[in-house]
């Protein structure tokens, strides 16, 4: 297996098989079953473009009162339990001794991205971030530990998995674009990108 390493990111390139990609599909239809996928807001008052929900103990939510991990989903229930084959992912590569309490699981339609950020709503640093892609292509561009200077860029395809830890844990990271409809692993086109993170 090759492994790139960009900015202290850890990646992983086709990690997951296609077949693997298909049944991790399925599962995420059920999760998304019992927690529908939502619009978060920004603080601001802005629609995010990607619409999301969560598996595990905790969700990330995202609205006027802030951005934070919530217990249940918008709706008041309890977030689905976290796909047995995204937490073997994630005790292969990151570890064997904690599993994550969050898997954040971002859909990007057609034009959806994200802006530059780090993940800091967590309460240890010390734990990686994992992120799995699946579906289509998508440009994810990484800076800095401090705000702005030069970025670096590099296209996810679907079954890349990226830890995003150690002196790499708060690089600013962001998706400036999709390429719509560049995967068949989604049946109408679109991207999904898995984001399992310890919370606290
Ligand atoms: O979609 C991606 O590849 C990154 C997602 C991300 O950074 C996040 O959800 O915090
Ligand atoms: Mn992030």
């Amino acid at each position: 297996m090759t492994e790139l390493e960009l900015r202290g990111f850890r990646i992983f390139p086709g990690y997951i098989d296609a077949g693997a990609q298909a049944a991790l599909v399925e599962a995420l239809r059920a999760v998304v079953a019992a927690a529908p996928l939502f619009s978060p807001m920004t603080p601001m008052g802005r629609a995010m473009s990607v619409r999301m929900t969560s598996a595990g103990r905790y969700g990330w939510i995202s609205d006027r009162a802030g951005y934070r991990y919530a217990s249940t989903h918008p709706d008041g229930q309890a977030w689905p339990a976290i796909p047995q084959a995204v937490l073997g992912i994630w005790r292969d590569l990151v570890s064997d001794v904690r599993d994550p309490d969050c898997c954040l699981i971002n859909y990007y339609g057609e034009g959806a991205r994200m802006g530059l950020h780090q993940d800091r709503d967590e309460a240890d640093f010390k734990w990686p971030v994992l992120s799995i892609s699946l579906g289509d292509d998508g440009l994810l561009r990484i800076g800095n530990v401090a705000r702005g200077g030069s970025t670096v860029s590099h296209w996810l395809h679907s079954g890349d998995v990226v830890v995003m830890g150690g002196d790499a844990r708060l690089v600013h990271h962001g998706v400036d674009r999709i390429r719509f409809g560049s995967s068949s692993l989604l049946s109408g086109g679109g991207r999904i990108n898995l984001t399992c993170r310890v919370v606290d």
